[in-house]
C-alpha cells in the first residue's frame, strides 16, 4: 500500500510571512521530489473560497460568533473531505496556509470561544487527523500589523485591535508548548533571509525524519 503524504501546516498572526515562507518550503519539498498540493484556509476549494470571502470581507461585519466558527469548520469539512484527504491517501504531501490552530488562536483566544467547544467541532469535522508538521511563525502583532498593513486593505480580521493578536499569539504559543513534536517555532521577527534558514532547517529536517 502506498504510505500516506505528509500534511505540513503554516500559522501565525498577520503578517507573520506565511505566504513568503510556504513558497519557499513548497520550493525545497518539491526539490527533494515530493508530489506537493498547495493549498490555504479558510478556502482550498471553490465553497471553501466562497465562505473565505464571506468571512475576510465586510459584508457581515458584527457577524455573530458561533457562525464565524461554524462556517470555519464547514469550510475546513469541504476542504478535507474534497481536496487533503484524497490527496494524503494518494502519498501526495498537502502543505497548508493555517488550519485549525488558526480556530483555536482567533475564534478561541480572539473571539473567547471555549476551547472545549472548538475540541468538538474538530473532532467531528477531522477525527483523528491532524497535521504530521506545523511551522508557527512567531512575532509581536505590532510588528506583523505593521508589515500586513502595507499591502493590502485590511481584511475583517485585520481590523481587530493589537489585544486581539496579543491573545491570537498566546494561544499559538500555548498550543506550540503543548505539542513540542508536531510544532517548530520560528523567531518571525528575525530579517527575511534569517527566518528563510530557520524555516529551511525545519523542513530538511521533516524530510529526513519522514523518509
Ligand atoms: N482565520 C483563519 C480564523 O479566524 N480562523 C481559522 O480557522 C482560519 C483558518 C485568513 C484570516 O482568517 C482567520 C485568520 C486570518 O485573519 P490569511 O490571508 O490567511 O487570512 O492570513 P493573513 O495572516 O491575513 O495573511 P497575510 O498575507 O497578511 O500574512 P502572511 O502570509 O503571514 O504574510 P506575508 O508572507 O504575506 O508577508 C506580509 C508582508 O511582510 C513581508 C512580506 O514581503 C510581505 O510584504 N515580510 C517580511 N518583511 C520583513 N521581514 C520579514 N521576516 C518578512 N516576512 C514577510
Amino acid at each position: 500500500m502506498r504510505k500516506r503524504g505528509a500534511f505540513i501546516t503554516l500559522e501565525g498572526i498577520e503578517g507573520a510571512g506565511k505566504s513568503t515562507c510556504m513558497a519557499l518550503a513548497a520550493r525545497l519539498l518539491r526539490d527533494a521530489g515530493r508530489e506537493l498540493v498547495e493549498s490555504r484556509e479558510p478556502g482550498g476549494t471553490p465553497l471553501g473560497e466562497a465562505l473565505r470571502e464571506l468571512l475576510l470581507g465586510h459584508r457581515h461585519d458584527g457577524m455573530a460568533v458561533d457562525t464565524e466558527l461554524l462556517l470555519m469548520f464547514a469550510a475546513r469539512a469541504e476542504h478535507l473531505h474534497r481536496k487533503i484527504l484524497p490527496d494524503l491517501r494518494q502519498g501526495r504531501w498537502v502543505l497548508c496556509d493555517r488550519f485549525t490552530d488558526a480556530t483555536y488562536a482567533y475564534q478561541g483566544g480572539g473571539r473567547g470561544v471555549e476551547e472545549s467547544r472548538i475540541a468538538v467541532l474538530e473532532k467531528w469535522v477531522q477525527g483523528d487527523l491532524k497535521p504530521d508538521l506545523t511551522l508557527l511563525l512567531d512575532l509581536p502583532p505590532e510588528v506583523g500589523l505593521e508589515r500586513a498593513g502595507k499591502r493590502s486593505k485590511p481584511d475583517r480580521f485585520e481590523k481587530e485591535r493589537v489585544s486581539f493578536f496579543e491573545r491570537v499569539r498566546r494561544v499559538y504559543l500555548q498550543r506550540a508548548a503543548d505539542e513540542p513534536r508536531r510544532f517548530r517555532v520560528i523567531d518571525a521577527a528575525r530579517p527575511l533571509e534569517e527566518v528563510e534558514r530557520q524555516v529551511a532547517e525545519v523542513v530538511q529536517e521533516f524530510l529526513a525524519a519522514w523518509s
